[in-house]
């Protein structure tokens, strides 16, 4: 079967044909969860897998960049999630797929849904990698303690993810609140790196590498990007990151350390702009070809 045939897999991450696809000779494995119990302001990214998933059957195979065309490793997708239950069992059973993904030598790459999520994929990967830190993009710190009335908010993620005692790097912060920048200072194993200092900048990028671990797990929040980029996203902030300082940012995070997993959450999807959808798309497809030039 053919790509570019009339019956290409839609509800598989490119559409790319069996061949390229099957669990079995596949690199990366796609997990869409379609999750948003917990968003604050427009609820809509449990859309966020499906919009990905139809773009990226448009998007070129070949990497201009990388000069190769990354799906010759495999990619497989994985049905939507079930996340018809409460939130705490939604992140039992992302980690139980993720550690069945990872027990089988692939890389998990999952799409949201909620930045929530992310917790059920760190504690897969956490009981695997001892030294796991992860890499955040993101405009908001997520670190609260409780939001909203529970502790399992899309706000309070990166709390709980410290809180496994896992070093977090942050990049693109620009909105958290007094708590958040106090936790900050006097947690040990956070490093942030805010928005207004290192955009059009790229003298921080070796600093924030240097306090990353060997095993890296990558979480970006879409809003990370600047809404001129991704305006599609619950609670867009101005003065974000564009296409290239994350690309070559990430190209270099690839190069110098192991990436486990990666994800890509909050994108809530907008009727007739599917600009959003596509930088998505080709974000995680250009991810996943880092990571197969720099098999560390
Ligand atoms: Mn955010």
């Amino acid at each position: 079967m053919d790509r570019d045939s009339h019956f290409f897999i839609k509800s598989n991450f490119l559409g790319i044909p069996p061949e390229k696809s099957d669990w079995n000779n596949s690199r990366f494995v796609v997990l869409p969860v379609p999750f948003d119990a917990t968003t604050s302001f427009q609820s809509g990214t449990r859309k966020g897998p499906r919009a990905v998933i139809e773009a990226s059957a448009y998007i070129e195979l070949y990497d201009e960049e990388l000069r190769m065309e990354s799906t010759d490793a495999g990619i497989h997708t994985l049905d939507q999630l079930d996340v018809s239950v409460n939130p705490e069992e939604v992140l039992n059973k992302i980690e139980c797929v993720i550690t069945d993904i990872v027990n089988a030598d692939k890389i998990p790459v999952t799409i949201g849904g909620e930045h929530s999520i992310t917790f059920g994929v760190i504690k897969a990967l956490h009981a695997k990698y001892d030294d796991l830190s992860v890499l955040q993009l993101d405009a908001h710190a997520d670190l609260r303690q409780e939001y909203q009335g529970t502790i399992w908010s899309h706000a309070c993620v990166m709390r709980r993810i410290s809180e496994l005692g896992i070093n977090i790097v942050q990049a693109g912060i620009r909105s958290l609140s007094k708590d958040e920048a106090g936790f900050i200072s006097s947690a040990r194993n956070i490093h942030t790196y805010y928005a207004a200092d290192i955009i059009d900048k790229n003298d921080w990028m070796e600093d924030a590498i240097s306090h990353l671990s060997d095993n890296v797990y990558i979480t970006i929040d879409v809003d990370a990007f600047d809404p001129a980029y991704v305006p599609a996203t619950g609670t867009p902030e101005p003065g974000g990151m564009n296409w290239y300082q994350v690309t070559k940012f990430l190209s270099r995070v690839f190069q110098r350390k192991k990436i486990v997993g990666f994800d890509a959450v909050e994108l809530c999807p907008q009727p007739g702009q599917t600009a959003s959808d596509f930088l998505v798309a080709r974000l995680l497809y250009k991810m996943m070809g880092y990571s197969l030039l720099n098999k560390i």
